[in-house]
């Protein structure tokens, strides 16, 4: 990216040049959609630490320990990964800060990729810790360097908050120069920094009082933003919300907050007096309209604008519509119908085969967050729960512990899951040697994030080669006496390493160990095919869900047989190991079509 030019930048990647231009020496994250780029666009940068932490927690303890170190540090995370992170982050707005320490969180109004919605407005509020709201990909490089000014001229950890389509919408960013800041030294200070009660007691009211200042700054803070002349009604919102609220009443007066905590509540006061009605547009939860109310201050918003999901400019159309601002809309047309597409495992992924099995042996499974979390919907439809990262396990033990599970209770995980969050549960399973089976999906990615490295696949962000964690070492290390690996794809010995592992009194784990089917050392084979007279449509291939197999205009006996894509199959061979009549054969090569 050259210096003092304009860049199509994404919002993410708008903030990682922020960070750059900031000095930022270490940048450290989880992935979660829609914050994940963030990193993966600076991961290679010399000059800088870019990595992936094992979870949100453990990022944010990193940049806290870089920044005692006098390094500038970014951390970002989806909304979520601020609930791992929080222990940490509560306090970290009572210890302060070294060099700048500014937090990015992604929120998924709408949950295009999420378990819940949340509004990371509200953990600015119960911390204590400023927040910032950028609107587009300019502010957000804008912002993040704005951040890092106020981390440090306030001693705290500040908020960055994008949604998704801040995140992932693309704008013009001006591209200056990176600032050179050595990391200054960590300064011994135990009563900052050791948060014993003792000291926290003193930390509390430095907090507080650090609020008062930042109350000071955001009331004369250019962050605060006032336009237009239509003295009618005026309109207080941030973040992508601003922007809907300008298409859609162009000439309106609008006040917008990039600091949404704390509010600059002697603006918004003004800015009230100077119209006759004031509404609030923001995404998500009240977070200013109550703060409005609470204040006095008579102002509409939740009447009309929704709190669940996305805003979008039409919905903020319709909000001033029913307030009467905007004349009423003509109902929309019926748009024409669109194909329901539900999102499915690839066609071969290892994930799929495993939860086959599982169903037939008519286990109860406790599921986790991950691509095999699609093992939910049909034709597999064999998870009964799916809560937060890492729950799969702890779940499970409360399962077995409550008597209530007809079957088996399995708890099925991912690699990267389990090193997030699934650790300590196995701990409790073996601590109370609860019946329960573990199903580890090693496919040796972050798949559903993209494909990110993680601490067992033994390569960094920054590509250089590290000490795998070896997760069958682990796991007999936590205790666990019945731990076998199983290939996925051979449906026989995964049904066997299940079965006995199941049958184990006790703990007992199985790890699966084929890579995800998007890797780059993947196993794509020869193909498969269908032969059509040998198929009896007894459907039994269909139950796998794989998306290359699909229906054929054949039928026998009145049923639907099937055929292979040829495209898109990765010749994995489960399909092959549930035809009875022995159908599907590969597809022949070259040279053996030849001699054929
Ligand atoms: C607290 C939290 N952080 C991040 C995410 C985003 N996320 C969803 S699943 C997942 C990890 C999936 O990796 P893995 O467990 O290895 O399963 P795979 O997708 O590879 O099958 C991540 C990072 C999330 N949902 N919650």
């Amino acid at each position: 990216m050259q210096v003092g030019s304009r860049s199509l930048l994404s919002g993410n990647e708008a903030i990682a040049r922020g960070a750059v231009e900031a000095g930022v020496l270490v940048a450290v994250g989880y992935p979660g959609t829609p914050s994940t780029e963030i990193l993966e666009s600076i991961a290679d940068r010399v000059d800088m630490e870019v990595r992936w932490s094992p979870n949100e927690k453990v990022a944010l303890d990193v940049a806290l320990g870089a920044s005692l170190g006098g390094a500038r540090a970014l951390v970002t995370m989806k909304h979520v990964g601020l609930n791992v992170a929080s222990d940490t982050y509560m306090t970290a707005a009572y210890t302060g800060v070294g060099a700048g320490l500014v937090i990015v969180v992604a929120d998924d109004p709408g949950m295009h990729s999420s378990q819940n919605e949340q509004d990371t407005r509200a953990y600015a509020r119960m911390g204590g810790v400023p927040l910032l709201e950028p609107s587009d990909a300019s502010e957000a490089k804008e912002y993040t360097a704005i951040a890092f000014a106020i981390s440090e001229e306030f001693d705290t950890p500040v908020l960055v908050r994008t949604t998704t389509r801040v995140s992932h919408n693309r704008g013009v960013v001006e591209v200056g120069s990176r600032a050179d800041r050595p990391a200054t030294g960590f300064v011994r200070d135990p009563a900052k920094y050791v948060m014993i009660p003792g000291h926290a007691r003193a930390r509390r009211p430095v907090l507080l009082e650090r609020l008062e200042r930042l109350t000071d700054y955001v009331e004369a803070s250019p962050l605060t933003i006032e336009s237009g002349d239509d003295a009618g009604f005026g309109v207080v919102t941030s973040g992508i919300a601003h922007h809907y609220v300008r298409e859609v009443l162009p000439d309106a007066r609008i006040l917008k907050l990039g600091m949404s905590y704390p509010l600059p509540m002697n603006r918004i006061r003004a800015f009230s007096e100077s119209v006759d009605r004031l509404f609030v547009v923001e995404e998500l939860d009240p977070h200013v309209e109550d703060a409005i109310l609470a204040a006095g201050i008579a102002v509409e918003g939740g009447t009309f604008f929704s709190r669940v999901g996305e805003l979008s400019p039409d919905a903020v159309r319709g909000g001033f519509a029913t307030a009467g601002i905007l004349p009423a809309q003509p109902s929309a047309e019926a748009a024409p119908p669109t194909v329901a597409r539900p999102p499915v495992l690839c066609p071969g992924c290892s994930h799929a085969p495993p939860f086959l099995v599982l169903k037939r042996i008519g286990a109860v499974v406790t599921g986790d967050i991950g691509c095999y979390t699609l093992a939910a919907l049909e034709p597999l439809a064999a998870m009964d729960t799916c809560v937060a990262m890492g729950s799969s396990i702890g779940m499970a033990v409360g399962l077995a512990a409550s008597g209530g599970a007809e079957g088996p209770v399995v708890a099925t995980i991912g690699d990267s899951t389990f090193l997030h969050g699934g650790i300590p549960g196995l701990a409790d399973a073996v601590y109370s040697q609860a019946n329960i089976t573990v199903l580890i999906l090693d496919n040796g990615t972050v798949a559903m994030t993209g494909g990110q490295e993680h601490p067992g696949t033994g390569v960094t962000l920054q590509g250089s080669d590290t000490t795998p964690v070896n997760l069958m070492a682990l796991c007999e290390a936590l205790g666990v006496r019945d731990v076998r690996v199983v290939d996925p794809y051979d449906l026989a010995a995964t049904y066997t390493a299940l079965e006995s592992a199941i049958a184990h009194v006790g703990p007992s784990v199985v790890i699966t160990n084929r890579p995800c089917v998007e890797a780059p050392t993947k196993i794509r084979d020869r193909p498969f095919q269908v032969i059509s007279e040998a198929c009896t449509a007894c459907q039994g291939c269909m139950t796998l869900g794989c998306p290359s197999i699909v229906w054929s205009e054949e039928t026998y006996e009145g049923r639907r047989k099937v055929v292979i894509d040829p495209v898109t199959c990765t010749g994995c061979t489960v399909c092959v190991q549930l035809c009875p009549p022995l159908a599907i054969v590969a597809v022949p090569d070259r040279e053996d079509a030849a001699s054929v």
